[in-house]
């Protein structure tokens, strides 16, 4: 069979909404470190009406751009690498980042964050990341967008932790404003 990418397009985000956000949905419960079984997992899309097979989930957690799932070494069960809601252990040690680091945005945000520092909103963690490029898309996808530049090396001398995903998302509690600069021109 040849698998179309809006299928797997539609079945990874509905992999990114159970494993991230709302693993009831299937039926299924995160152990404390954020894995599922597969077989259950599985099991819970077919109940949902959907179809995926354990060929198809290998081919998308393979195929998957921004590397977003891992199955454990012994393949049985499953995981997101980041972007959870819910509360997840994800075995993550702190890291010494890149300085800076950047955060994409919308231009409406701005003024709210220059008051607060960049929040986690509704996720574990603040996302940054190494490359300006990808900061450009995350900014894209909430409107116009603007970079934030975060001077990760000051942070840093003032106790702030920061993680690396295993999938290269850099992630951290929060970013007073003090440490954010708005970039002039991308
Ligand atoms: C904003 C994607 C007002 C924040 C990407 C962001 C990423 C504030 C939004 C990952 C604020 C939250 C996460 C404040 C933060 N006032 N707005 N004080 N503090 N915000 O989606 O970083 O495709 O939860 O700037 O690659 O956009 O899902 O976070 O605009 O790594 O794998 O509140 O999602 O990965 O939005 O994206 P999100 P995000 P996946």
């Amino acid at each position: 069979m040849n698998p179309s990418f809006a299928q797997d397009d539609a079945s990874g985000r509905l992999l990114s909404y159970i494993l991230r956000h709302h693993p009831e949905a299937a039926g299924v419960q995160l152990d404390s470190h954020g894995w599922v079984d597969v077989d259950a997992l599985l099991h819970g899309i077919r109940v949902m009406g959907r179809n995926l097979s354990r060929t198809d989930l290998e081919r998308i957690v393979r195929e998957n751009k921004k590397r977003r799932y891992s199955f454990s070494p012994d393949g049985k069960r499953i995981r997101a690498n980041q972007g959870h809601s819910i509360p997840v252990d994800l075995e993550l040690l702190p890291e010494i980042p890149p300085d800076p680091l950047y955060h994409g945005t919308a231009s409406r945000f701005w003024e709210s964050i220059q008051l607060q520092g960049l929040l986690k909103q509704s996720r574990q963690y603040v996302h940054l990341s190494s490359d300006r490029k990808t900061a450009l898309d995350v900014g894209k996808r909430h409107g116009v967008p603007i970079i934030l530049r975060i001077h990760t090396g000051e942070m840093l001398k003032n106790g702030f932790s920061f993680y690396l995903s295993e999938n290269g998302v850099w992630l951290c509690e929060s970013v007073p404003a003090i440490y954010l600069e708005k970039e002039k021109d991308f």
